[in-house]
């Protein structure tokens, strides 16, 4: 029996366990990224592993989230992320070289290698055959160090793609059908391969428009063959020698395989507040629009701004719209304004802002009150934009455009032809905004710098063979980190600040929370299922541990946030028999006991000593989760030498 692609690189890299789907596996780790939402922890984290050096092939540390400096809190994070890079090892992209998908893709990713990022999106880097995947700041501290990344082997699904895309169809509309297909949760446990003919056509921008998106299913990651198209996109960059052709055997076995037919695909749309929420653009047409904005690391790559430009020239955007555009990076921002499409673009009175995450993560540009806003990014969970009524929809540029222009959805196919783009054989490589380390000779005189806004991190309580404790918060399906542990401008920068973060802990669900936990010291939160979905931020599960959350019970739980919870000290549960959800109230006193028997037996009885009620649920970890979980988190676990 033949490797599917993920396959053959899991090979190539494992360092324990066996290819065998739902069983835990460790691989060796080649690069690593970090942005500085979640760097910050990440190499606090790191610092306390005591280590002089990182020991992968290439790390960098990315500035794109907090770029709005409107206190001396980001600015100080930048700084502490520059020094560490410095010192241990690392590459430093300075704020404004772009999102660090978009430039890890250009400068830094080969296909074959593996990756893993503080950032849920890491899988753009499958667009050239990397198996990248999103991971908490602590693993990717751990794997900086040299350490092995745990996951739960995955099964291997495959989209087949036939025929050739329309024009005005696009990579993105290719995202949002395989959402609508599968949903949010339809992709955990599970590596999604891309092939058939149909990917023949499609530049390394458009797989990794892909691949990106493939976090919204929850999958472990997405991943491309390696082939002419890559080789080109490498030899584009001026890293021809980083190509290496990479492709599925041809007898491999999937465990799933779907096929899209792109000749009879349409413009989609994703409503709100779920990616997964998709209908045709046509469907809505005539929605009024606000605010339509264009980047992100989903939509930001060179191709994609060209196409907005062709579309945009020597036109004028509604008047009732507000524009805005975030190249991806500052070689896309250079190429567009060699070439004159950024006047186009200027002209047409869009808005420019600078190569980061900006309006995707609520860093400025949110949307007026009750607004419609129509963005190529990923994810449109509800408050996320900054604007908490705001209505946020996910769609390609193509469609963004449309809106942009008449100032309602609009099927874009109604523009008339499309202006043919016609990509540069080289990009221009300006490797300036790039910081190499210090050299091993010289790093012991590196000093870190460290702002006031760093706040010592919050130590988890080790697992004890008894619990009882409040459920203080109940909550439903499809929670995300976002719900969980807000982002935004006003928020982000606290992100090395446990305690000022705490007070926005589940902001969106229920305000109260933060005070409830913190008075009752200990307790328990119930969700549905995909709990955790979204984002890698580990915060989410730092800061519920910090208010004294102990226990998560779910039906069922996304894959980078159980990790963190694990890693944090706290103990995800799920219910054995799923109805068994709607027994539980809010302010139940609940009691475990024999937990750590309950551990090696794979099953525990919850008892709700409000109700009454015995509850069975399942409790099966793998030795090193047992005992991350006594030791009271991953990095007491490490300290212990494990
Ligand atoms: C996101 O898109 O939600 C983020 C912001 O990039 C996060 C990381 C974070 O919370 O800092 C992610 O996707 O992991
Ligand atoms: Fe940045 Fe948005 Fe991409 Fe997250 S999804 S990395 S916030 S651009």
């Amino acid at each position: 029996m033949g490797y599917t692609l993920a396959q053959k690189i899991i090979k190539n890299h494992l360092v324990s366990g066996e290819m065998i789907p739902g069983t835990e596996i460790s691989l060796k780790i080649d690069q690593t990224l970090t942005q500085d939402a979640t760097g910050t922890m990440a190499y606090l984290e790191f610092e306390t592993m005591g280590l002089p050096r990182v020991k992968t092939e290439r790390s960098v540390a990315y500035i794109d989230h907090n770029t709005l400096q409107s206190g001396f809190e980001n600015a100080d994070d930048h700084r502490y992320i520059q020094s560490v890079a410095e010192k241990y090892g690392i590459y430093f992209s300075r704020p404004g070289n772009g999102i660090c998908h978009q430039v890890h893709l250009e400068r830094f990713g080969k296909p074959g290698k593996t990756l893993i990022g503080s950032d849920s999106h890491t899988p753009t880097g499958g667009g050239i055959g990397m198996l990248a995947m999103g991971a908490g700041g602590l693993d990717v501290a751990v794997a900086m160090g040299g350490g092995a990344y745990y996951i739960t082997c995955p099964k291997m699904y495959k989209v087949e793609l036939k025929g050739r895309l329309k024009p005005f169809v696009t990579a993105k509309d290719i995202s949002l059908e395989i959402l609508r297909i599968l949903s949010v949760k339809g992709g955990v446990g599970a590596i999604i391969e891309w092939g058939g003919e149909g990917i023949a056509s499609l530049s390394v921008p458009e797989r990794a428009t892909i691949t990106n998106m493939g976090t919204e299913l929850g999958a472990t990651t997405s991943i491309f063959p390696s082939d002419e198209v890559t080789k080109a996109f490498l030899e584009a960059e001026g890293r021809g020698e980083d190509y290496l052709p990479l492709s599925a055997d041809p007898d491999a076995v999937y465990d799933k395989v779907i096929t899209i037919d792109l000749d009879a695909l349409e413009p989609l749309i994703a409503c709100p507040h779920s990616p997964d929420n998709v209908v045709t653009v046509a469907s809505l047409k005539g929605t009024k629009v606000d605010q339509v904005c264009i980047g992100s690391c989903t939509n930001s790559s060179l191709f994609d701004m060209l196409k907005v430009a062709a579309l945009l020239k020597g036109k004028t955007i509604s008047p009732s719209v507000s524009l805005s555009i975030s190249p991806g990076s500052k070689q896309v921002l250079t190429m567009l304004s060699d070439c004159g499409a950024l006047s186009d673009i200027l002209a047409s009175g869009a808005r420019l802002l600078e190569c980061a995450c900006g309006p995707c993560i609520g860093m400025g540009f949110s949307p007026n009150s009750a607004g419609i806003s129509l963005r190529t990014f990923n994810r449109n969970f509800e408050g996320r934009s900054g604007t908490a009524d705001a209505g946020v929809y996910l769609v390609s540029p193509e469609t963004a455009v449309a809106a942009a222009l008449t100032g309602e959805i609009t099927d874009p196919r109604l523009l008339g032809e499309m202006p043919t783009v016609t990509m540069p054989e080289h990009f221009v490589i300006n490797d300036t905004a790039v910081i190499p380390p210090a050299s091993p000779e010289t790093a012991d005189s590196v000093a870190i710098l460290r702002g006031p806004n760093i706040k010592p991190f919050p130590t988890a309580h080790a697992q004890e063979d008894a619990l009882s404790a409040t459920l203080a918060l109940k909550v439903g399906d499809n929670i995300t980190t976002d719900h969980i542990m807000p982002a935004g401008a006003k928020i982000l920068p606290y992100r090395s600040n446990i305690p000022h973060l705490s007070q926005f802990c589940f902001g969106v669900c229920d305000k109260t929370f933060p005070e409830r936990a913190k008075a009752l010291g200990k307790s328990i939160v119930v969700g549905g299922s995909n709990y955790g979905q979204g984002s890698s931020r580990e915060h989410a599960a730092l800061v519920p541990m910090y208010l004294g959350v102990r226990v998560v019970i779910a039906k069922s739980f996304a894959r980078i946030h159980v990790a963190n919870l694990i890693n944090a000290g706290i103990m995800p549960l799920t219910f054995k028999n799923p109805d068994d959800y709607d027994k539980l109230n809010q302010s139940d006193l609940l009691t475990l006991t024999g937990i750590f028997n309950g551990m090696d037996q794979g099953e525990i009885v919850l008892k709700d000593e409000t109700t009454g009620e015995s509850i069975p649920l399942c409790c099966s970890f793998t030795e090193r989760q047992k005992a991350i979980l006594k030791a009271g988190g991953l990095l007491a676990y490490t300290k212990e030498g494990k």
